[in-house]
């Protein structure tokens, strides 16, 4: 079986290692899983390339990441991080950890030779032994994009970089739109329509539906090819008894005009979403031409990922 999810990080990724451990408990495998990362998080500091999303999910899958945080590496120390401050140099409200920081190296490195990202991202996620799980990492453009938040500041509009309005202000800062930076020019990186095309199955993790999903789906082609596939496109719900259970979500929806609700969510996908997993306690409400599951979709460990992974794979087969 190809299955094929869009993800931003946290989120993302906690469910795609949860369905990683369900695919291989099936029969008929391996089943290969191809994740199309969200990119409009990256951004550029110190000179490094920094790809948040891309990294959740490398470290997530490759069992290197802080659990408790979600994203970043375990056991980091912060040496690099206190030189710079010591030096006075600007942003000091992003921290990267030293570990951290050898991926953004390597990264830049290879940048700069004139590999693209997406071979980038294949080298590094060789590193974390993703092929030898049968998970491809593919970023969701090789085109430098980035989203940057419009903010309403008295009578004026200033457009900031998305990480200094979620990270520095903690998205407290009146959102007006989203904007993403090069998509103008961007194309969809290799491989990526394919993955979309000829999948048995297309998930979308309970990602940010807005900011990270939404991003995705803004690459030229990316929700034509959702809207023309074969496969099932089953989605689960970021929202848990009306509220996103970490991250600023209810901020991103509200700022574009979108219910913070799973009905309000799905209609952002209405044009080629099929089914839609909600939790238990948002159960009952039908969202019009949806077939609508309730299960538990809190991601409390590793197994109950895995259930939801199932959850979803189930309504999908219900659905071919
Ligand atoms: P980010 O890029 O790190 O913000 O991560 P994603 O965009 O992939 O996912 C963020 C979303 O994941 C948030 O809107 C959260 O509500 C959602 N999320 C995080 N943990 C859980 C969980 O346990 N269950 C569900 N249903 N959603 C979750
Ligand atoms: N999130 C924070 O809230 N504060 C940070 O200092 C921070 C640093 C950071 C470094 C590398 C990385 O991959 C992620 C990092 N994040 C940090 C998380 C990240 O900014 C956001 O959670 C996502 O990009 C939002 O989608
Ligand atoms: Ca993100």
């Amino acid at each position: 079986m190809r299955i094929t999810a869009l993800a931003g990080g946290v989120g993302g990724a906690r469910f795609l290692r949860g369905l990683r451990r369900h695919l291989d408990t099936l029969p008929d495998g391996p089943h290969e899983l191809t994740i199309i990362g969200n990119t409009g998080d990256d951004i550029t500091l110190f000179g490094l390339r920094v790809c948040p999303d891309l990294d959740t999910l490398l470290y997530t899958l490759g069992g290197g990441v802080h659990e408790q945080q979600g994203w970043g590496r375990a056991d980091e120390t912060f040496a690099v991080q206190h030189e710079l401050a010591a030096y006075e140099v600007p942003p000091q409200w992003f921290g990267l950890g030293d570990q951290d920081f050898g991926t953004h190296i390597a990264r830049s490195l290879w940048l700069g030779q004139g590999m693209p990202l997406s071979r980038v991202t294949a080298r590094l996620a060789e590193r974390w032994g993703l092929p030898g799980q049968h998970v491809r990492l593919l970023p969701m453009t090789d085109t430098p994009v980035e989203t940057h938040v419009v903010v309403e500041e008295g009578e004026e509009q200033r457009a900031m970089h998305f990480q200094e309005w979620w990270v520095r202000y903690q998205a407290q800062l009146p959102a007006v739109r989203f904007v993403v930076a090069g998509m103008d020019h961007a194309v969809a990186g290799p491989g990526v329509l394919d993955a979309i095309r000829q999948a048995d199955v297309v998930l979308l993790p309970p990602s940010n539906p807005v900011v990270s999903i939404g991003i995705i789906l803004t690459v030229p082609g990316v929700r034509d090819a959702l809207r023309g596939t074969n496969a099932p496109v089953v989605g689960v719900c970021p929202l848990v008894g009306g509220a996103p259970v970490r991250g600023h979500a209810d901020v991103c929806l509200e700022a574009i005009g979108i219910d913070v609700t799973p009905a309000g969510v799905a209609g952002l996908y209405t044009d080629f979403l099929d089914g839609w997993l909600v939790d238990e306690r948002d159960a009952g409400a039908p969202v019009a031409g949806l077939r609508v599951r309730a299960c538990p979709l809190l991601m409390t460990d590793v197994d109950a990922a895995a259930a939801m992974g199932a959850a979803a794979l189930e309504l999908a087969m219900d659905l071919r």
